[in-house]
């Protein structure tokens, strides 16, 4: 009989290979090393220190599973679940601009670009020279990004673009830009468009006084007539479709990475109910306390083991959305239930920003709103269960 290990109850370390084992340590140790000193003062401050990005990419933490021909790591899908549960350990919002570079900015351009534009635009996103976004909400346009009202009117020799996109991670301090718009051109079909820092009519305002994901920097991009030549087009996909293959892998990486946040909050938990006596005993000698425990334990458990299964598959070419939808939902819900006990498990202590719970349980609220609210998830899932969309 082996013993329980309460960190790792299934080992999930050894279902890794030693690549893998090496991502994840090279990640582990500069998160905590060089996120975990600043993110305190970042979030009350609410700034995002930009050269997070630079170091992440000389790290090769930034568009890992991109092809190391274009300055990507060329890992697999299991690795980049690892890197972006180290970094939310730290904080939800670092993760926000890993992910969101690597597979909301690096991914389409890979995907759906040119080789031009591969070569223009990859290895300085993945060292972190750019900093890129994302522009698919829309102040009218969230759950149902189908009815966005941003436009592409075809002009000599390119596009002109006008509209505006709402709660976009980076958008201020963003060089690359990947903006979706209608496109008369392509019958009023959703394309992908790659615009640049300084194009004439292109602004990204700071939305200010968040009250989750402080230590990430959010925005909006206003496009007043914006003109772009024809190389600013993604040429290789149309429709929803182009967004939601990004979104799939961000999602997919969002399983992995709520789950770094509530293993923090776990072994927090653990150790201050153990170190903390009241009534003469530690409070972890308490059953209500040890039953808050180990539905944590179980929850960390079970939403590890399904995002590496779904990271397995989609390494193996099987990409199935709805089993993406699963865990994004799943694990975003678990881990926000579980933060929001662990504020209370650490009493009036667990208001401080000290004890980092409280950030951590903020900070979820919004990941189980972005990419995809928990009951939108749950509606994917429900039509591909009845065959009937309930949107
Ligand atoms: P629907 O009819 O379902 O689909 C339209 C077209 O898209 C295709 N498709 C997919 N393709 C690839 N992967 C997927 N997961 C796909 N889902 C759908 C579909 O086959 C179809 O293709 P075609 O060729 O027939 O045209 O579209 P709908 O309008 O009915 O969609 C409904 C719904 C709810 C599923 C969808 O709109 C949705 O997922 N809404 C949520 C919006 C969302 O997730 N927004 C995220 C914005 S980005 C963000 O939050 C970044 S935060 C980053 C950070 O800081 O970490
Ligand atoms: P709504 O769609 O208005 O939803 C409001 C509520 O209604 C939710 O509870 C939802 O579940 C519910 N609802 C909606 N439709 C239905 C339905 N049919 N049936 C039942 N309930 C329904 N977007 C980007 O494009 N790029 C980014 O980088 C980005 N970063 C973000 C960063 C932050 C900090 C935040 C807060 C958001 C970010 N987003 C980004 C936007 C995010 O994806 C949207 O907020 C999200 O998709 C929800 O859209 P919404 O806010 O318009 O809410």
């Amino acid at each position: 009989m082996l013993p329980f290990d309460w960190a790792d109850p299934f080992d999930l370390d050894s279902q890794l290979s030693d690549e893998e084992k090496l991502v994840r340590d090279t990640a582990e140790g500069y998160a905590q090393e060089k996120l975990q000193p600043r993110v305190t003062e970042a979030y009350m401050a609410e700034t995002f220190d930009r050269s997070i990005m630079s170091e992440m990419g000389e790290l090769g933490l930034l568009g890992a599973t991109v092809p190391e021909e274009f300055g990507g790591a060329g890992l697999g899908y299991v690795s980049y679940g690892l890197i972006a549960r180290a970094v939310e350990r730290v904080d939800s919002g670092y993760r926000s601009a890993m992910s969101v570079q690597s597979s909301l900015v690096m991914h389409p351009i890979n995907a759906y670009g040119t080789d031009e534009q591969r070569r223009k635009y990859l290895p300085k996103l993945a060292s972190g020279e750019w900093v890129g976004c994302f522009g698919l909400t829309e102040p009218d346009a969230g759950s149902d990004p189908g009815s966005m009202r941003t436009r592409a009117q075809k002009i000599d020799g390119g596009y002109r673009i006008s509209g505006a996109k709402m709660w976009i991670t980076n958008s201020p301090i963003a060089d690359v830009f990947v903006v979706w718009a209608k496109s008369d051109a392509h019958d009023g079909k959703i394309k992908g468009f790659v615009l640049e820092k300084g194009a004439a009519g292109l602004s990204a305002p700071k939305i200010k006084e968040k009250l989750s994901l402080r230590a990430s920097i959010t925005g909006e991009i206003v496009m007043d007539n914006v003109e772009v030549g024809e190389d600013a087009l993604l040429p290789n996909v149309e429709g929803l479709k182009g967004p939601f293959g990004c979104l799939n892998r961000a999602r997919y990486g969002i399983g992995w990475g709520v789950m770094g946040a509530a293993e923090f909050c776990y072994a927090a938990s653990r150790q201050y109910t153990l170190d903390r006596k009241q009534f003469g005993k530690p409070l972890a000698a308490n059953q209500l306390v040890q039953l808050k425990l180990a539905n944590m334990a179980t929850e960390i458990t079970l939403g590890l083991q399904a995002a590496l299964r779904v990271g397995r598959r989609m390494e193996a070419g099987e990409l199935i959305p709805e089993t993406i939808s699963l865990i994004k939902r799943n694990n975003c819900g678990k881990a926000l239930d579980i933060a929001r006990i662990a504020r209370d498990m650490h009493g009036g202590n667990g208001i401080s920003a000290e004890f980092q719970v409280m950030r951590h349980a903020a900070n979820l609220e919004t990941v189980n709103t972005y990419e995809g609210t928990h009951d939108v998830h749950a509606l994917i899932m429900g039509r591909a269960i009845t065959g009937i969309p309930a949107f």
